[in-house]
């Protein structure tokens, strides 16, 4: 092919790479790049700040298990995006970050806006890279997907020297397609992981985000049905099982108790299935260290002295779960002790069940999961931010399947939900998209709104209004008796929406939300719903679930 710009070689690896959309802001040391992109088959989605187009990139990414991209320039641009990259590290999601850079003539010196951006990136991304010459432009692109897809995936950063971007190349993009070798466990680690677990008195399964990042659901439900041991899952693994199912145990990881409930007292194998740490240490399940852990994942498992696995069955989770479960197909019949239902789901259940006839206003948590699990079909989405009423939906807010709840559980940063719930429909337009939101979260990423409205995106926003910082207030009141630094004023989040140019309401009775909140679903536009929330119910449930055990 004839000589080109290298701004236009680079978006020509992004089209090969099937990039649809890049999410961000540009800045004039991307304009080369900008200007490639408005000549490409690629949408750039200007969003209002950069943290919500890493965010936006950091959903897609999960969703389409490829990565998401988003762009900032350099300086306070990189800076902006490097919340939402560092929540695409700690929750696993492939994401590329592209930032601009200054000249290379001029990154020795002192220079307007010119900060080490890939210095400060590096601790947040599996691999990253400054571009020093045009030539490499398809080798860097291939690594930087590649890397940011492969187990475990996270994002990846290239940065843009300007006078680079501009040079004139003529190179090709690489392939792709390349085949990706999941490595197998061997036959006899496979017998070995068998064995332990026939011998189990009481083996349970705790399940992760792992699973549903490569869309290993249906293998564990097989698992699961086939040797009936129960399955547990953390706040990220929600509706890796039907809640309805038998096997389910319920989701871990709020309370101390919470494992003991769904049977990890007495087990003495536990089965971890695309476990990551990062969302609730094993210190919590594993307290004595004196478990035998089976460990099926698609890397090697992370060392901590309370989770000394025996076995690790690194490779493909659904090929490694079917080969379990037909090796142990006739442990259910042999085996009565392996038992199914939990304390925990039937605690937790039970008091949302009952959160229908309470009237309470403003509302409390359990009634207003119940009214948006009404509203919602199996596949709908209820993407949460971060706080106390994370705390609630992880606990409460019953799934059916993988993906349809989406709480952010490792970088776990405020102001989350917007920008991904815009992402969450970009990808699957035919889905019913809720968020759920603190009054203090919302605002941190409010200006998305915007976003959200140019791109028609239909989600509705539900803020729990208490004029708090909620799940601060829980600890402190728990710790200290009081709280402190936790108090604010709102603006008026209905005259804030309608400014953006959209429907909003504010809910005044107790009876009105589940009606609104339909009637929010039906448009095909953005909305937001203000929820006076009342978080005197204490998140804990009871006593009978014991000290909590996580930061929101
Ligand atoms: C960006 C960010 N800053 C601070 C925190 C620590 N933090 C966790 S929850 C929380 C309060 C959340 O308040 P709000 O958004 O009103 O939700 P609520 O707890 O009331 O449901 C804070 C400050 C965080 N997780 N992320």
């Amino acid at each position: 092919m004839a000589e080109r710009k290298a701004s236009d070689l680079f978006v020509e690896c992004l089209e090969a790479e099937g990039v649809k959309h890049v999410f961000g802001i540009p800045g004039e040391e991307t304009l080369d790049l900008n200007a490639s992109l408005e000549d490409s088959s690629i949408t750039f989605v200007p969003v209002r700040h950069e943290q919500g187009g890493a965010y936006m990139a950091d959903m897609y990414g999960r969703l389409t298990r490829r990565a998401g991209v988003c762009l900032g320039t350099l300086g306070p641009g990189a800076t902006n995006l490097i919340t939402g990259v560092a929540d695409a590290f700690l929750d696993r999601s492939p994401l590329v970050a592209l930032t601009g850079q200054a000249d290379l003539e001029r990154m020795h010196k002192e220079s307007h806006q010119h900060i080490d951006v890939v210095s400060m990136f590096r601790p947040v991304t599996k691999w990253n890279v400054r571009l020093y010459s045009s030539r490499v432009i398809p080798e860097v692109v291939r690594k930087a997907f590649k890397v940011a897809q492969a187990q475990k995936p996270g994002p990846t950063h290239i940065e843009l020297p300007e006078d680079v971007m501009a040079e004139l190349v003529d190179a090709e993009p690489l392939p792709s397609k390349v085949r990706i070798r999941r490595p197998e466990p061997s036959g006899r680690e496979l017998l070995e992981a068998a064995a332990i677990i026939r011998g189990a008195a009481n083996p349970v399964v705790l399940a992760g985000n792992g699973v549903a990042r490569v869309g290993a659901a249906a293998a564990l439900r097989e698992f699961a049905r086939a040797t009936g041991i129960g399955v547990a899952e953390t706040f990220m693994g929600k509706g890796l099982l039907d809640y309805e199912d038998p096997r389910a145990l319920g989701t871990v990881g709020l309370q101390s108790r919470d494992y003991a409930l769904a049977g990890f007292d007495d087990a003495d194998v536990v089965i971890t299935v695309g476990y990551d740490l990062v969302e609730h240490a094993p210190k919590n399940w594993n307290p004595r260290r004196d478990k035998r852990i089976v460990s099926i994942d698609t890397a090697a498992a992370e060392v901590d002295e309370h989770f000394m696995t025996e076995v690790e069955l690194v490779g493909d989770i659904y090929h490694i779960l079917s080969r379990l479960a037909e090796e142990l197909r006739d442990l259910h019949a042999d085996a009565p002790a392996v038992r199914a239902g939990s304390r925990l789901n039937d605690i937790v259940l039970g008091r949302f069940e009952a959160g229908r006839y309470d009237d309470a206003f403003p509302v409390r948590p359990p009634r207003a999961l119940w009214e948006i699990r009404q509203a919602l079909g199996r596949e709908d989405m209820l993407i949460s931010d971060v706080g106390l009423h994370k705390l609630w939906i992880a606990r409460m807010f019953p799934a059916h399947e993988p993906d349809t709840v989406m709480i952010a559980n490792g970088l776990a940063g405020m102001g989350i939900a917007l920008p991904t719930a815009i992402a969450a429909k970009l990808v699957h337009p035919e889905r019913r998209i809720v968020t759920v939101n603190g009054d203090g979260g919302f605002l941190m990423n409010a200006q998305e709104l915007e976003t959200a409205v140019r791109l028609r995106t239909p989600i509705v926003n539900v803020v729990w209004e208490n004029n708090q910082y909620g799940s601060i207030v829980w600890k402190q009141e728990k710790k200290f008796g009081r709280h402190f630094g936790t108090d604010f004023a709102n603006p008026d989040f209905v005259r804030l929406a309608e400014s953006f140019g959209m429907p909003a309401w504010r809910i005044g009775a107790v009876d009105d939300f589940g009606p609104t909140l339909r009637r929010a679903l039906d448009l095909d536009v953005p909305s937001l719903i203000v929820l006076p929330i009342d978080y005197s119910l204490d998140v804990a449930i009871s006593e009978e679930l014991g000290t909590e055990t996580v930061a929101a």
